[in-house]
C-alpha cells in the first residue's frame, strides 16, 4: 500500500510549520519532511517544536547531510526528536546540497564514503551501543548516547547510482527525487543492486516530487511552473534525455532566467510538467500515484508548491487523493 509524506522547507517559523504539519497529520498523512540547509532554520530545532505539537505523524530532516554536523551530534539531534515525539523519528540523510557548501567552502569529496560511516554510527549510537570505531573518515573511541535507545528508520536522499545502491544496502528507505514513473526503473535497479539481489519488502521507495493539485487543473499547473523551471535547470543531462527534453527547449529555459523566474516559468512546457511534477486534479494527480505505485514506489512525499493554496491542496489530498489508496479502493 502506499502512503504519503509532505515535505517542508525549514523556511518558515516552526509555528507556521507545526499548523501545516497538524493539519498534514488530520489529512491522513504519514510523514513530515523538513529540509536541510545552513542558511535556513535548524530543522532538527523546528522538529523538536512540530514533535511537542503533533500526535501521530512520523518526523524527519528531508535530508540532513553528514558534512555540516558529526555523525554522533546527528545521532544525539534524531535520537531527541524521538524521545520528544514518543518514537516518531526518521532519519533522512543525503549527501548534501553542493551550492550551500559552496558558500562553507566545504569540499564536496567522498560522499559515498561520508554516508556510509555515518550512517552505521547514527544506528549504533541510537540503538545504544559504545561505538569504537576505526573508520576512513570517522574514529570513535568508546563513544556512547546517555539517552534515548530506539530503532530509527533510516532513508537516503539519493540519485546518483552509487547512492542508491548504499541506500539499498544499508538504509530502510530511500528518498529519490523524481516524480515520474520512467525515473523509477533504474532507481529500483539499483536500489535491489543494493540489497544484493534481496527483496525490497520491507524498504519504503519514496518519491520526493513536486506536487501540485487543485479543483483547477490550470492553477495547479501555474503553481507548478515555478518549481519545475528550477528542476529542468538543475537536472543533469542524462535527466534530461530519459524525458526527452528537447535542447532548444532547455536552452530557451535557461537563457530566461536571467530575466528572472517568471520568465524561466513562462517557458516550461507541458513535457516539463509532466516529466517533472504530480500536477492537476486530485483525479489527475490519482492516476499519476497510480502509475509510481506500479512502478514500485511506496511513499509519495508531497513537495513544493504542493498547490496554489496550501491548505486547501492539502485538504484535497485527504479527502479525495489518500481514501482513493487506502485498502480494498486502488
Ligand atoms: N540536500 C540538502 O542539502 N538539504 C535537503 O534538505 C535535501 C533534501 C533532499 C530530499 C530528497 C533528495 O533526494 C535529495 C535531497 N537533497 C537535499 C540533496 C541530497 O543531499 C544530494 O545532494 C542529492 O541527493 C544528490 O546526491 P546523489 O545521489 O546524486 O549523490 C552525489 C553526491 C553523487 O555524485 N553521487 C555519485 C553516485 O554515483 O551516486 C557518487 C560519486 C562517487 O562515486 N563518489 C566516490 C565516493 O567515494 O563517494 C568518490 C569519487 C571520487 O572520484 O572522488
Amino acid at each position: 500500500m502506499i502512503r504519503f509524506g509532505i515535505e517542508f522547507l525549514a523556511a518558515e517559523t516552526a509555528e507556521r510549520l507545526a499548523g501545516m504539519i497538524r493539519l498534514s497529520e488530520k489529512s491522513g498523512i504519514d510523514y513530515a519532511w523538513i529540509t536541510d540547509h545552513y542558511n535556513n532554520r535548524d530543522s532538527f530545532s523546528l522538529l523538536t517544536y512540530i514533535a511537542a505539537k503533533t500526535d501521530r505523524i512520523m518526523l524527519g530532516p528531508g535530508v540532513t547531510n553528514p558534512y555540516t554536523r558529526h555523525p554522533a551530534q546527528l545521532a544525539s539531534a534524531i535520537a531527541t526528536v524521538n524521545e520528544i515525539s514518543g518514537g516518531r523519528a526518521v532519519f533522512g540523510i543525503g549527501p548534501g546540497d553542493r551550492v550551500t557548501f559552496d558558500a562553507l567552502d566545504i569540499a564536496w569529496e567522498r560522499p559515498l564514503r561520508w554516508m556510509r560511516e555515518t550512517v552505521e554510527i547514527v544506528r549504533q549510537l541510537t540503538h545504544g551501543q559504545m561505538v569504537r570505531s576505526k573508520g576512513e573518515l570517522f574514529k570513535l573511541r568508546g563513544a556512547k548516547l546517555s539517552f534515548g535507545k530506539g530503532d530509527i528508520p533510516v532513508y537516503i536522499g539519493a540519485q546518483g547510482p552509487g547512492m542508491l545502491r548504499l541506500a539499498g544496502e544499508v538504509a530502510d528507505g530511500a528518498l529519490v527525487n523524481a516524480s515520474h514513473p520512467r525515473d523509477f526503473e533504474t532507481a529500483l535497479e539499483l536500489l535491489r543492486e543494493g540489497r544484493s539481489g534481496h527483496s525490497l519488502d520491507n524498504f519504503d521507495v519514496g518519491a520526493y516530487t513536486s506536487f501540485s493539485v487543485s479543483s483547477d487543473s490550470e492553477e495547479a499547473e501555474r503553481a507548478a511552473r515555478p518549481v519545475v523551471a528550477f528542476i529542468v535547470a538543475g537536472s543533469p543531462k542524462s535527466v534530461l534525455e530519459r524525458h526527452k527534453i528537447p535542447d532548444a527547449d532547455l536552452k530557451a529555459l535557461t537563457r530566461a532566467f536571467g530575466h528572472g523566474i517568471r520568465e524561466a516559468a513562462r517557458l516550461v512546457t507541458p513535457e516539463m510538467i509532466s516529466s517533472f511534477s504530480i500536477c492537476g486534479t486530485s483525479e489527475e494527480c490519482i492516476n499519476r500515484i497510480s502509475e509510481l505505485e506500479k512502478a514500485g514506489v511506496t511513499q509519495v512525499v508531497i513537495g513544493s508548491p504542493i498547490g496554489p493554496d496550501r491548505r486547501e491542496a492539502i485538504r484535497l489530498v485527504g479527502e479525495e487523493i489518500i481514501p482513493h489508496f487506502q485498502e480494498g479502493n486502488s
